[in-house]
């Protein structure tokens, strides 16, 4: 069964509570009704029950606690951002699958996405712990025209959209660790790695990683993460969390700030940024590849590059680091 079927099957049957009559089917996906009765059995074997009566027709009672691009892609309020939709069970990164589509020409705003990750990563290649079925592994590709250098705002960009979906879907309010990082209660719930496809003065394809700890039960998480991760069910109060829900509302999100900067540049998404950052003000480390720095973090440019005043007074500028804040200041 061609997937581009299946969805809209899904998307038909999830469009009213009612049943939709087989004929409907039929009509609307242009095949016969022993074929829509077949896709059915299809959907029943990817662990939706589908309730069918006769001279009614059929109606979804519940569906599977899947990604599938029918999930997604039902009800989701975009134009181009989880458009297209490429899934698999398990990956080794979905970077990897996002990179590749890019490169054979996928539109903007394609998606990967995985229920698990083999060899999931962050930064400096640093692993990223992706297990089976509880989070959210996804890569956005955007095609912005922006020159390299400006590519670190989309991270920003990124971040804020993360955050006001997860407020939009559970009610949480997590905090925005400059760059990368989303917090609650200071600890990690969610890492975004942006990778480019570029030449020196232009950007072709923007990787956008993001990975969101969503069920994952407590208990779960390796030793080495026990005390600095969390996820969204832990914070939540135990409840299981409608994963396609959170990738859509973080999509709408993302495609509303992203026209904002493209048309009015980073200024507003700086706003946005500044009121969700739990770094501002505070006394921080800083580790660079180059050395350390302690001072208090003053704010972001209009770039999205952190400004970092020493001891001294002397303000420095950070384009790529990792930052601790500090518990005594
Ligand atoms: P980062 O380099 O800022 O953070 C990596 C560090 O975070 C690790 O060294 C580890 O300490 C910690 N960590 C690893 N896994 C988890 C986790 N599940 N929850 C909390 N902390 C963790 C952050 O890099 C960027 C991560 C992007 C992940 C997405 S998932 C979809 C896409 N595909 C892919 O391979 N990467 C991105």
């Amino acid at each position: 069964m061609g997937s581009s079927t299946r969805e809209q099957l899904i998307g038909l049957l999830s469009g009213s509570e009612e049943f939709v009559s087989g004929q409907r089917l039929s009509d609307e996906l242009g095949c016969s009704r022993t074929a829509i009765w077949k896709h059915i059995e299809e959907l029943r074997k990817g662990g939706y029950v589908v309730e069918a009566v006769q001279k009614k027709g059929y109606r979804i009672q519940q569906r599977p606690n899947n990604l599938h691009p029918g999930e997604i892609k039902s009800n989701l309020k975009t134009e181009k951002l989880g458009q297209n939709v490429h899934y698999e069970e398990q990956v080794t990164s979905t970077q990897e699958i996002a990179h590749r589509l890019a490169m054979e020409g996928a539109p903007e705003g394609t998606i990967a996405i995985a229920e698990q990750q083999t060899t999931g990563r962050g930064r400096l290649g640093r692993p990223w712990h992706s297990p089976k079925g509880s989070g959210i592994w996804m890569s956005i590709i955007l095609k912005p025209n922006i020159p390299p250098q400006q590519a670190p705002q989309l991270t920003l960009l990124a971040a804020v959209s993360v955050v006001q979906g997860i407020q939009k879907s559970t009610g949480l309010k997590p905090q925005i660790k400059w760059p990368n990082d989303i917090l609650i209660d200071g600890k990690k719930i969610v890492g975004i790695l942006t990778e480019l496809q570029a030449e020196a003065d232009r950007v072709n394809s923007v990787i956008m990683g993001i990975g969101i700890n969503v069920n994952t039960p407590e208990d779960s998480f390796p030793e080495e993460l026990a005390s600095i991760a969390t996820s969204l069910k832990v914070e939540n109060g135990g409840s299981d969390i409608d994963r396609s829900e959170l990738v859509r509302s973080i999509l709408e999100e993302m495609e509303k700030l992203y026209t904002l900067y493209l048309e009015h540049g980073f200024a507003p998404i700086k706003l946005l940024w500044e009121g969700s950052a739990a770094s501002l003000g505070k006394h921080v480390r800083v580790k660079t590849l180059s050395g350390e720095l302690t001072g208090k973090a003053q704010g972001i440019t209009d770039e999205g590059v952190l400004l970092i005043e020493d001891q001294a007074g002397e303000v420095h500028q950070v384009y790529s680091a990792d930052i601790e804040l500090s518990q005594n200041k």
